[in-house]
């Protein structure tokens, strides 16, 4: 009875594992090495193969850290092959952490675009770009009203001729949205962004859950092959750790010819639906730092008390005249 139950457990732990196996061995059949970055990451010195790195980027085994929770810190990631094909899926492990609960930014974004390495305003890499960016947008700029909290998950699709505007978190030029809350928790987080047949889908397992939750889904959209993926963050007065703890990508190409790929690499990005752009508004003026204030009432205090000095001693000297009288 007991050997037969011991082999009904070694048969059922060896079924499992060969299942394993064919799981591992078929994702690894679509999983592109060229266009991916899994752990261990430090091999000899801090090479990644195929990938560049800039800014504040530090690469460690376990993960690679894009922005320290430091302020005023840019750092970047750019894969250097270009994709060669049309339908494709990217998941992208990461961990958004710091010792900020109320205040924290800004958060981290992942290209599909023309340039690469370029640094700029726009989470740290170049504004009027072309192609695709996924945000992850931390802190809330908030400029007039959006209905949304953050953080902010948001496609935009950029034919090289739009800004970016931080001020309006970027409402008025993006596809779609989705509120996600990923910071500090103790787990990895995911997001999935599937790009098939002009159909961009993008969804996240942010509770641990191994399974993705739709945060939207935008059809027509076209984007070139032979663009690069890239990775960007940036702090300012706020800040963040942006780590980066996997970025795999999968060819879901089934029949796709040279031709149509090489016909797609003409593509401008473009996107048929936009959300409604709602109105600029100026910023407001920057608030004064505690500095400035600190020395306007010093110049104040400064002034009250000369002044005061200076009418003390006329007034005693009208005084001292007067007895002259
Ligand atoms: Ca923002």
């Amino acid at each position: 009875m007991t050997q037969i139950n011991t082999n009904w457990i070694l048969a059922f732990f060896g079924a499992l594992v060969a299942l394993e196996l064919v799981k591992s061995s078929q994702s690894n059949e679509y999983m592109k090495r060229e266009h991916s970055l899994v752990r261990p990451f430090q091999g000899v010195g801090v090479i990644l193969p195929h990938w560049d790195f800039l800014g504040s980027t530090m690469v460690t085994s376990n993960y690679i850290r894009l922005t320290p929770d430091l302020q005023s810190k840019s750092g970047a990631l750019w894969n250097y092959s270009p994709v060669m094909g049309r339908n494709w899926e990217v998941h992208v492990g990461f961990k958004v952490h710091g010792k900020g609960n109320e205040l924290f930014g800004d958060g981290f974004a992942i290209w599909y675009t023309k340039d690469r390495m370029q640094t700029g305003p726009v989470f740290g890499s170049k504004d009027y770009f072309s192609g695709l960016a996924i945000i992850l947008d931390t802190y809330s700029n908030h400029n007039g009203p959006h209905n949304h909290q953050h953080p902010y998950l948001s496609a935009m699709v950029n034919n090289g001729t739009w800004s970016y505007d931080h001020d309006r978190d970027g409402t008025h030029t993006q596809l779609a949205g989705c509120e996600v809350r990923f910071r500090n928790v103790d787990y990895e987080t995911f997001i999935s962004i599937r790009y098939e047949n002009d159909v961009l889908s993008v969804s996240t397992d942010l509770e641990n859950r191994n399974e993705w939750k739709n945060c939207f889904v935008v059809n027509n959209v076209e984007l070139p092959t032979g663009y690069y993926f890239g990775l960007s963050a940036t702090t300012g007065d706020l800040s963040d750790n942006h780590d980066i703890h996997s970025f795999k990508f999968f060819d879901i190409d089934t029949t796709i010819t040279h031709e149509e790929i090489m016909r797609r690499t003409n593509i401008i990005p473009n996107a048929k639906t936009f959300e409604p752009p709602r109105e600029h508004k100026d910023d407001p003026k920057p608030g004064m730092s505690n500095a400035k204030i600190f020395f306007i009432l010093l110049f104040v205090v400064l002034v009250t008390a000369g002044v005061a000095i200076f009418a003390i001693s006329y007034f005693k000297d009208r005084n001292a005249r007067k007895r002259f009288y």
